[in-house]
């Protein structure tokens, strides 16, 4: 009877764990390009624990953003909506945290809900939290303020991406254990200006990194991509973004140091500068000095920010959390290490639509899986919600990708859609568009009057333009019509005036 008993308990054990609501962390850093992550192959640095995510689980080879802008991509994230719905067009915006998320519905789920580190969306309190320590606007890389529950504002010493995890984990050592918990990590790396630890300076200085093979573009056929204001050629300031000042013309990010970061900062930065000035370079060779300095730079923010989120997947192992977790790793977009000679984002082309992600979810998510279908960022919200099994509210228009994780479907979409608004830093002429498999359709409006197509299969560097070809005289009218259906299904009214606007 006791035998009895006992196996009984231990199926209402296994009943119990399999359909408890799984927890939730989201970590969004910020620029990280998956050409700087090595689960993608890219040789420029090791990602260990960004990619323990995609060894243990899953790793997209098509995730994609529906407007490649900080704020925006984040409100899309939150909302499952895209931009013209949810309201938050561009960094100028405002979020309206009144309307639905899914932060606010796991809440109404039963789950106890937290995000910190980097939102960027503006200046109203945030709902859906019941917990937040957030950095003001972009916040700073050195000794950051937090705004946090209750209107409080509090300096931390340290290392912004460190104190972001601290944060993290002293919620979650606080947290409920009763409850099923959705945490939130917003890092501010790999953000510009790219100042690294001082643990991380000098970390790649023997490395000389390959150009990127367009990294002379000449824009031919491709007008927006003329007018931009993104090059490491122009655009990209050697003191402002690559620390070389004179001694007595020190930067003001330097006051927020205390006295020991600075002697090392000042240390480091020194000494580049001295033998920068001693090589008088010029043209091709003080862009290509530029664009090393830039990666260098870059990848020692991105290297603290991976040994910090192999600090989350610690944490959640240490707990025993892992096992009823799902852990999501993305940027909120993807961003230029030198393709097409830029820096920054914005652009409806590869390097900066499409954001790395991975997901690990033991028992659901097979290790080692790829998933190649194609997601959005609109999707996260979808997914989150249904892995949470509740209901998905009827305004988000984004799709679950819940089949892709476990394997039982290869696709959820045919095709995506992207508009991008913003006006003003770096030029970018705002643009809508269509891709699909195999072809890219964008319009670019405002700035800009033009329309571009791709062949991703024989171009995928996007550098040939089709559109005008008279070959593509077809095509481009079976795209317009999927575009056209894409707008009026989203109802994004703007473009759909703007789509019929004669050229
Ligand atoms: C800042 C940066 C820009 C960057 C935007 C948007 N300039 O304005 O280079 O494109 O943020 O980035 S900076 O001089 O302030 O660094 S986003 O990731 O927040 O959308
Ligand atoms: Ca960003």
């Amino acid at each position: 009877m006791k035998k009895y008993t006992l196996l009984l308990l231990l199926l209402f054990v296994q009943f119990i764990t399999a359909y408890a609501q799984p927890n939730i962390v989201l970590i969004i850093s910020d620029d990280h390009a998956y050409q700087a992550i090595s689960a993608y192959g890219g040789r420029l640095a090791q990602t260990p624990s960004i990619d323990r995510i995609a060894n243990e689980g899953a790793i997209f080879k098509k995730a994609y953003v529906a407007n490649s802008i900080c704020g925006p991509s984040r409100a899309c994230i939150l909302t499952g909506k895209f931009s013209h719905k949810n309201g938050f067009k561009d960094n100028r915006s405002t979020f309206d945290f009144n309307q639905n998320s899914f932060a606010k519905a796991l809440q109404q789920a039963g789950y106890q809900t937290a995000w910190i580190g980097k939102m960027h969306l503006g200046e109203n309190t945030p709902q859906g939290f019941d917990y937040y320590s957030i950095l003001p606007g972009q916040g700073q890389y050195y000794n950051p303020d937090f705004l946090q529950t209750g209107n409080t504002k509090k300096r931390y010493e340290g290392y912004v991406t460190n104190v972001i995890e601290d944060l993290a984990e002293d919620w979650l050592d606080q947290r409920d254990a009763q409850k099923p918990f959705c945490l939130v990590i917003g890092h501010k790396a790999t953000h510009r200006t790219w100042m690294p630890a001082i643990e991380d300076l000098g970390r790649f200085d023997s490395v000389n990194f390959p150009t990127p093979p367009t990294f002379y573009d000449d824009y031919s056929s491709r007008q927006a991509a003329a007018v931009q204001d993104m090059t490491i050629d122009k655009t990209m300031r050697l003191g402002y973004d690559l620390k070389m000042f004179e001694e007595n013309q020190r930067p003001a990010f330097l006051n927020r140091m205390t006295e020991e970061q600075k002697t090392a900062w000042n240390a480091y930065y020194d000494r580049i500068y001295k033998s920068f000035k001693e090589k008088n370079l010029s043209g091709k060779a003080l862009i290509e000095w530029k664009f090393q300095r830039y990666l260098k730079d870059y990848l020692a923010t991105a290297a603290s920010l991976d040994r910090n989120i192999g600090r989350t997947l610690d944490y959640l192992d240490r707990h025993g959390l892992s096992k009823n977790t799902i852990v999501i790793y993305m940027s909120d977009q993807g961003f230029y290490m030198g393709e097409h000679g830029w820096f920054d984002k914005r652009f409806m082309y590869e390097p900066s639509f499409r954001t790395p992600m991975m997901a690990k979810f033991p028992g659901v998510i097979q290790p080692g899986s790829e998933v190649n279908g194609d997601v959005m960022n609109i999707d996260i919200a979808p997914t989150l919600l249904e892995l949470a099994r509740t209901k998905i509210p009827a305004e988000m228009q984004g799709t679950s990708f819940y089949p892709l994780l476990t394997g039982k479907k290869k696709t959820v979409r045919d095709a995506m859609y992207y508009h991008y608004y913003e006006k003003g830093e770096h030029s970018v002429s705002p643009h809508f568009g269509l891709k699909t498999g195999r072809y890219k359709l964008i319009r670019f409006y405002d700035m800009v009057d033009s329309w571009e197509l791709f062949d991703l299969e024989n171009d995928p560097d996007e550098l040939h333009n089709i559109y005008n070809e008279p070959a593509s005289a077809g095509l481009v009218k079976k795209l317009k019509k999927d575009l056209i259906g894409l707008i009026k299904k989203y109802k994004d009214n703007e473009a759909e005036v703007l789509f019929h606007k004669q050229i």
